[in-house]
């Protein structure tokens, strides 16, 4: 059994030009696995503690050196010759050496890099792929393995485009699950251009925003919804047949005061507006998918959207639920979601997001595994989402480098287990 002989950590930077941790797990065989930790943009304020310097000339603030240094000071020392493949006792030794209950001595962004980086490691020095590795943490049986289905973030608004002027976050995109995963590779491609099209044809802006999506000035989500709904029309492929729409609103982001503002309505909105409007757009979008619908807080307003809505649309936790085994135990009491978003660095280790894909699956919801706004090109989350024959992943649009080092990562497995 290969142990673990050194560990190395260094500041790189994301997608936004933004600071982040990279750690190198090194094993007694020599293998070695090398993993970095995304960071979200509209965060929920549940989530693992992200540690960054906050010295305002370096980096804005943003520098990660204090998270590198608690790599290679404190976590180090406590797992040199470890057996590698003792994943939960890694894990659990991390969280012990952190002892706060949001991982903010250390850093979720320096315990999760660490984390990712030996499931790599040990991946390698079994010679086995990262996603058949992982699936030795599951304990759910007879598992099917699958490539879950991909959802295309292809018109970005809210927090992920500085240029666009729609409020909510992710006009999605989501090809029938039917279809392998080239195929809703390609069915999610032929839409993203046929969008850039059709804004072209109305001289809107094509520029991308953050993961991946176009990024236009339009008056209203209901614009921005028209111009979805007109991309896939002008395909041959068939809205809610072929293909279907779905939201992340990304709510947080539009309350203040216990009150909802978005460009549509003028005024403030209560939770139950919100409920209504998005009852009256799906009357014409006949959503798949609603993430972040209503505030983190605001359990009621989730308490009815579900009781309205959920037989028809998967109603989604991300800011909500933030990976967070408690949060989820609070959701499914309370009968506010039939959908989990899963984000490894939202709670901070791999066995616990492990453990909370498993609490959410025995609840009866649908698992989406996602990548954040801010990324590098690892592919983890990839291989993640494979391991844990998630129904869903939520890794952007079909353009920008770190977006696709996901799906093509998926496009490797879809062939490695169709020759297996
Ligand atoms: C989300 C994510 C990813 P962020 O809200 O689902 O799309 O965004 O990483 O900024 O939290
Ligand atoms: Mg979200």
């Amino acid at each position: 059994m290969a142990k673990i002989s050194k560990i190395l950590s260094r500041q790189i930077l994301n997608t936004k030009g933004q600071p982040t941790i990279e750690t190198t797990v090194l094993l007694s065989d020599g293998a070695y696995g090398t993993a970095a930790c995304p960071a979200g943009t509209s965060k929920g304020k549940y989530e693992a503690f992200e540690l960054r310097d906050g010295i305002p000339d370096k980096y804005q603030g943003l520098s990660v050196e204090h998270a590198v240094s608690n790599v290679i000071d404190i976590i180090a020392p406590a797992l040199l010759n470890l057996e590698s493949t003792r994943q939960q006792d890694i894990d659990k030794k991390m969280i012990e050496l952190d002892a706060t209950p949001n991982k903010s001595k250390l850093g979720a962004n320096a315990i999760l890099s660490v984390s990712m980086a030996v499931t790599k490691a040990s991946a390698r020095s079994n010679r086995i792929p990262l996603f058949t590795y992982l699936r030795e943490f599951i304990r759910t049986d007879n598992l099917s393995l699958k490539i879950p289905t991909p959802m295309f973030n292809i018109l970005n608004g809210g927090l992920h485009s500085e240029s666009s002027t729609i409020d909510f976050q992710e006009f999605l995109v989501i090809p029938a699950s039917s279809m392998t995963f080239s195929q809703g590779l390609e069915t999610g491609t032929k839409i993203y251009f046929s969008l850039k099209r059709i804004l072209l044809s109305n001289n809107l802006s094509t520029l991308i925003a953050d993961e991946g999506g176009f990024s236009p000035k339009l008056a209203s989500n209901q614009d921005a919804l028209i111009a979805v709904k007109q991309a896939v029309e002008s395909t041959n492929l068939r809205l809610g047949f072929d293909v279907f729409m779905g939201l992340d609103v990304a709510s947080n982001n539009l309350y203040s005061e216990n009150k909802y503002h978005i460009k549509d309505k003028s005024g403030s909105l209560s939770s139950g507006d919100m409920v209504n409007f998005y009852e009256q757009l799906n009357k014409d979008y006949h959503f798949l998918y609603l993430e972040d619908g209503l505030s983190e807080d605001d359990w009621d307003g989730w308490t009815e959207l579900y009781r309205r809505l959920s037989g028809q649309t998967i109603i989604v936790g991300d800011d909500l639920t933030v990976t967070n085994p408690m949060r989820l135990g609070t959701a499914i009491e309370k009968k506010a979601i039939s959908g989990i978003i899963i984000k490894p660095n939202q709670i901070g280790t791999v066995i616990e997001a492990l453990a909370v894909v498993e609490m959410a699956r025995q609840a009866g919801l649908k698992i989406i595994v996602s990548h954040r706004s801010g990324e590098t090109n690892d592919d983890f989350i990839a291989d993640f989402a494979v391991a844990v024959s998630a129904d869903y992943c939520k890794f952007g649009a079909p353009q920008r480098g770190e977006r696709i080092a996901k799906y093509n990562r998926l496009l490797q497995i879809e062939q490695e287990l169709k020759s297996s």
